[in-house]
C-alpha cells in the first residue's frame, strides 16, 4: 500500500460523496487522518469548514446536517480526538439527524502495542451509530476502487434512510500519509453523468387511505426537522377538520385558526384537561417537551391515538399510541376525514379556543406589567420579531420552555423564522456550535437564544465567527447560573443548591465577546432587544434567577385564572364518549 493507493481510495470515496449529495464536511487537525482531510478538501463539492476542537465541529456538523437536511461528513484524527465526537454522535442518534463519522486510526501492527495516538476505536460509539465499518485501505486496484466507490454510497443512504442518524466509518492508516508526486487519472472513473456508484434510496413515499376520523379530535404535533411539509398539512388537516392544532414551535405548525399555543398552560388546569379528553389524537413529529401535555395523553384511556412515524422513532414513553403509520406524514394528513367530509362539532373547537384567548390576554398583561426585559418576554420578541428566512436556534433548559410556553402562534411555520433545537439528547453541550453550523448550511439571518450556563459550556465554538467568517446573532439570557433548577424541588436543598446545582460563574460576557472578536451588546428594553438583532454578535439579556420562578408563577396563575373563569368552555358531550 502506497501513499498513492490511499489517495487514489480516499478520492474516490469523496467523489461518491459528492455524487451522493454531500455539500459540507468539518475537517479537525492531525496527522493519521491527513489523507482523509486532504481529500475532502481538495474535493471542489463539498465546503470543508475547519474546527480545532472536535467537540465543536461534530455540533456543527449537526447544525449543518439539521439546516440543510442533508448527510454532513466529520473527519479527526485518532485518539481522543473521535472520542470528542461522541456527545454529538449520541444527539445525532436520538435525534435522528444524518452524519458520515470518518476517524482515522493506527493500522492494526500499531494497536495496542504502545504506539502514539491508538486507542480502540472499533465501534467507539457504540449503539449510537446505525453502521460501523473499519474500512481496509489497501492498494488501490479496480475491484478496490469500485468497492470504495459503493462504500460512500452505502454510508451515505444508510445515514439518510429510513430511521436517519450517524454512521462511523474508520480508516487505518499507514504512512506515508502524505503523497510526493501528482495522482494519476482514475481507473474507474465514477457513473456518467455525475450519477453515484449507488443510487440511495431515500423514504418512499406511499399514498394513504382515505381515513374517517370523529369530530372531537386534537392534532399534537412536534419537533420534525426533515419532513418538509408535515408541519404545514398538520395546520392545514387541522383547520380542514376543525380541531385544534397543539403544535410546539419545533413542528413548524403552530399557525393558522385553530392554534393553540398556550396548550402547557391550560392542560395545568384538571378541569379543563378533562372537559376536553378527545375521541382521537393524531400526533406528528416528535413527542412536544409540555409536561401537561405528555400527562395528559397518557391520561386519555382508550382514546383513538394515531402517531404519524415514518421513520420508527417510537415517541411515546407513556405507552399510550394504537396505531402507527410509517407512511408518507403529509400525505396521511391531507387524508384525513377525505371519506365522509370534516367532520364538525364548532362548540369543541370553541372551547379550546376561547380558553386559548382568555389565556393569552392574561400572558400579554402580565408580560407588559413589568418594564424589564424578562426571560419569556425575550423569548417572545425573538419569535415576533425574526424575518420569515431567518433560522432560530433554541438551547435547551428554560429557552425551549420559554419557546414552548410563549412563542404565539403564527412565528413558526408559514410567516415565520424556522426553529430549530438539540432535542434527541436534551444536552445543553454543542449548542454555540450546532448554531454555527446552522449558520453555515443555510441562507438568511441565523439566531441562538441561549442561557448562560449553556453558553460557557460550548464558549469555545464561539471561535467560528472569526475562523470561519460566519455571522451569528447570539441572544444570552444571563441569569447567572441554571434558572431552571429553581422550577425544581432540588431548590429547597439551600446548603448546595447554589454551588453545585445553579453553579453561577460570574462570567463577563462582554469579555468573552472580546476574544473572539465578535460585537457584544447588553440590552435591557424590549426595542433595545429588537434594535440588536439584526446584528450578528452577542446580545446579552441579564435576568434574575428567583424573580423569572415568580414571573412565571404569576403569569400562569394569572392565567389559569382567566381560563378558570370562563363559563363556556365545557363542549357538548361527546357521542362517541
Ligand atoms: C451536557 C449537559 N450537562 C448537564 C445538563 C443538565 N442541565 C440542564 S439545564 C442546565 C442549566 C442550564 O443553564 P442555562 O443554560 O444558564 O439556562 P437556564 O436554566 O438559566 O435557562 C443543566 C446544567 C444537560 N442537560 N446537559
Ligand atoms: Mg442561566
Amino acid at each position: 500500500m502506497t501513499a498513492t493507493d490511499t489517495y487514489l481510495l480516499l478520492r474516490a470515496f469523496c467523489d461518491e460523496l459528492a455524487r451522493c449529495g454531500v455539500q459540507h464536511a468539518c475537517t479537525s487537525p492531525g496527522s493519521r487522518n491527513t489523507p482523509i482531510l486532504l481529500s475532502l478538501a481538495r474535493e471542489p463539492r463539498i465546503r470543508c469548514w475547519s474546527h480545532i476542537d472536535e467537540r465543536c465541529a461534530a455540533f456543527f456538523a449537526l447544525g449543518a446536517a439539521k439546516a440543510s437536511r442533508r448527510p454532513v461528513a466529520i473527519t479527526c484524527t485518532s485518539g481522543t480526538a473521535a472520542a470528542n465526537y461522541t456527545p454529538a454522535v449520541i444527539e445525532a442518534w436520538h435525534a435522528r439527524v444524518p452524519l458520515i463519522v470518518l476517524t482515522a486510526d493506527r493500522p492494526p501492527e500499531l494497536r495496542d502495542v504502545g504506539a502514539g495516538q491508538a486507542i480502540d476505536q472499533l465501534k467507539l460509539y457504540g449503539d449510537a451509530v446505525k453502521w460501523f465499518c473499519e474500512v481496509g485501505v489497501d492498494t488501490a486496484t479496480p475491484d478496490a476502487l469500485r468497492w470504495i466507490r459503493q462504500l460512500a454510497c452505502r454510508a451515505y443512504g444508510t445515514a439518510a434512510s429510513g430511521r436517519p442518524g450517524p454512521v462511523h466509518l474508520n480508516f487505518p492508516l499507514r504512512e506515508p500519509l502524505v503523497l510526493d508526486g501528482p495522482l494519476p487519472e482514475d481507473p474507474v472513473p465514477g457513473r456518467a453523468r455525475g450519477r453515484p456508484w449507488v443510487q440511495p434510496a431515500l423514504t418512499a413515499t406511499t399514498d394513504a387511505p382515505a381515513r374517517s376520523v370523529p369530530a372531537r379530535g386534537v392534532i399534537v404535533a412536534g419537533r420534525d426537522e426533515r419532513a418538509a411539509g408535515a408541519g404545514e398539512a398538520a395546520a392545514q388537516a387541522a383547520a380542514r377538520l376543525g380541531w385544534p392544532l397543539l403544535a410546539d414551535p419545533l413542528s413548524g405548525a403552530r399557525h393558522g385558526a385553530t392554534a393553540i399555543a398556550t396548550y402547557d398552560l391550560l392542560l395545568r388546569d384538571p378541569g379543563f384537561a378533562q372537559r376536553v379528553a378527545p375521541d382521537c389524537v393524531v400526533r406528528v413529529g416528535d413527542l412536544p417537551t409540555s409536561k401537561p401535555l405528555r400527562a395528559w395523553l397518557a391520561s386519555l384511556g382508550d382514546a383513538r391515538q394515531l402517531a404519524l412515524d415514518p421513520e420508527g422513532a417510537w415517541q411515546d414513553p407513556a405507552a399510550a399510541v394504537s396505531e402507527v403509520d410509517r407512511g408518507d406524514p403529509v400525505a396521511t394528513l391531507n387524508a384525513l376525514g377525505s371519506d365522509d367530509g370534516a367532520p364538525e362539532d364548532p362548540a369543541w373547537l370553541r372551547a379550546w379556543t376561547e380558553a386559548d384567548a382568555a389565556a393569552r390576554a392574561a400572558f400579554e398583561a402580565g408580560l407588559r406589567a413589568t418594564a424589564a426585559l424578562s426571560e419569556p418576554l425575550t423569548a417572545r420578541l425573538l419569535a415576533q420579531s425574526l424575518p420569515p428566512e431567518a433560522t432560530l436556534l433554541v438551547a435547551s433548559s428554560m429557552p425551549i420552555r420559554d419557546a414552548e410556553l410563549y412563542f404565539p402562534a403564527g412565528s413558526a411555520g408559514a410567516g415565520g423564522a424556522r426553529i430549530l433545537a438539540n432535542r434527541g439528547a436534551n444536552g445543553i453541550d454543542g449548542t454555540v456550535s450546532t448554531a454555527y453550523g446552522v449558520a453555515a448550511a443555510t441562507q438568511g439571518q441565523v439566531a441562538l437564544l441561549i442561557g448562560d450556563v449553556a453558553l460557557a459550556h460550548d464558549i469555545g465554538g464561539l471561535i467560528a465567527a472569526r475562523q470561519l467568517g460566519l455571522d451569528l446573532t447570539i441572544v444570552v439570557v444571563n441569569n447567572d447560573g441554571g434558572g431552571i433548577f429553581h422550577f425544581l424541588p432540588v431548590s429547597g436543598q439551600s446548603d448546595a443548591f447554589e454551588e453545585h446545582i445553579a453553579t453561577p460563574h460570574g462570567l463577563d460576557l462582554a469579555k468573552a465577546a472580546a476574544l473572539y472578536g465578535l460585537a457584544h451588546t447588553r440590552v435591557d428594553t424590549a426595542a433595545e432587544l429588537t434594535e440588536a438583532l439584526g446584528r450578528p454578535g452577542i446580545v446579552e439579556v441579564r435576568t434574575d434567577r428567583a424573580e423569572n420562578l415568580a414571573l412565571h408563577r404569576r403569569l400562569a396563575d394569572a392565567a389559569l385564572e382567566a381560563v378558570q373563569a370562563l363559563s363556556s368552555t365545557a363542549p357538548a358531550a361527546s357521542p362517541a364518549a
